[in-house]
């Protein structure tokens, strides 16, 4: 990869991928564009940027057309939660936007990298160490966008010969910018309340096991795919990664060896522990580390670890403030 247009750049995977790629590729050599600027200040703010619906093909086509990207990570989307909120708009946004970066991409030759999710499964398929290959019958929005998005890519793949590639990524935590409205937020806000308040109330019932990953791997596991020997690579586009699988009890008792008195109680909701419910307790990533060198470093521990550490920093500071 020389040159990179990142689309939905200031969601919570997208301000550490921005920052992520320019550390290695250059400030200019990576355009970060999103919907709207209101997180702008989360990217360094040498690089390009540029306001983008993913919608609007034109003005899509008129930024790949001057930047001249030769790869181009999709992430402009709509998450699992806010999706059953409006499935109409996230249908919209997560398929035509798919859409336009695919026509684009096959115009430009360049190649893109497309995310899907663990919830690209669903209650049909095997819930445990769910294979990479198996029955795949969501019963959400958005995991039959995911689904269809990853045949989309496998489409542009086998007709055009279009270089695509993709992850399902499971829950990723981070304390850079917070999650977007998925099933898996909990644990992401849980370290947050930890720290904050000695107290969190979960949403996900006690014993809902899933995937889960921690930022620095998912940056990680973006680049070595992009990176990744094509002639290695036979899945493409919907690589099982994870690497931890854990319920809110196993996490708040993760917590607890740092914060004794940290207290979890539950006021579960039904739509999101029904989408949890129906996404596996865990996935095998066998073909990602076969194919292309899939390692994550972090497990449940040392995320804690280094979760507490950032995220009361974090804090401290905005109390300062
Ligand atoms: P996020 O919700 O935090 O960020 C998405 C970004 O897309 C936001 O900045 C939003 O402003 C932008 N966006 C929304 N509508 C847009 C539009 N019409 N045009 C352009 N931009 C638009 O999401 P994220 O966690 O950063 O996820 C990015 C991608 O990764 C999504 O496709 C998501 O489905 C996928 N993914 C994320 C996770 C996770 O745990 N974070 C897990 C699996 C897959
Ligand atoms: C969500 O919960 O919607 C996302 C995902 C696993 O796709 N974090």
């Amino acid at each position: 990869m020389k040159k990179i247009l990142v689309t939905g750049s200031l969601g919570q995977i997208g301000v550490e991928l921005i920052n992520y790629l320019r550390d290695l590729y250059g400030e200019n050599s990576v355009f970060a564009t999103d919907v709207s600027d209101k997180e702008l200040a989360k990217i360094k703010s040498d690089g390009p940027f540029e306001i983008l619906d993913v919608r609007d093909g034109k003005a899509f086509d008129h930024i790949v057309s001057s930047f001249r990207p030769d790869t181009i990570f999709h992430l402009a989307g709509i998450l699992s939660a806010n999706a059953e909120k409006l499935p109409q708009k996230a249908w919209d946004i997560n398929m035509n936007g798919l859409f336009n970066a695919l026509e684009i991409a096959r115009n430009y030759e360049t190649s893109l990298f497309f995310p899907s999710s663990i919830a690209a499964f669903g209650p049909g398929s095997p819930s445990d160490n769910t294979p990479q290959d198996c029955m795949q019958r969501p019963s959400t929005i958005y995991g039959i966008s995911k689904v269809a998005g990853e045949l989309l890519c496998d489409y542009y793949h086998s007709k055009y010969e279009l270089d695509t590639r993709g992850v399902r990524f499971p829950g990723l935590i981070s304390h850079e910018a917070l999650p977007g409205g998925g099933t898996t937020d909990y644990a992401v806000h849980i370290y947050y309340d930890a720290l904050t308040k000695k107290k969190y109330t979960s949403f996900i019932a006690s014993a809902t096991y899933m995937d889960m990953m921690y930022m620095p791997d998912a940056l990680n596991a973006m680049v070595k795919l992009m990176e990744a020997d094509p002639s290695r690579l036979v899945h493409r586009n919907c690589f099982n990664i994870t690497a931890m699988s854990f319920s809110p009890d196993d996490v708040a008792k993760e917590i607890q060896k740092y914060i004794p008195d940290f207290v979890l109680d539950y006021d579960v909701d039904p739509v999101r522990q029904s989408i949890a419910e129906s996404w596996p307790n865990s996935i095998d990533p066998s073909c990602a580390v076969e194919e292309w060198g899939f390692s994550p470093a972090y497990d449940l521990e040392a995320m804690t670890i280094d979760m507490l550490e950032k995220v009361a920093l974090k804090t401290k500071v905005q109390e300062e403030a």
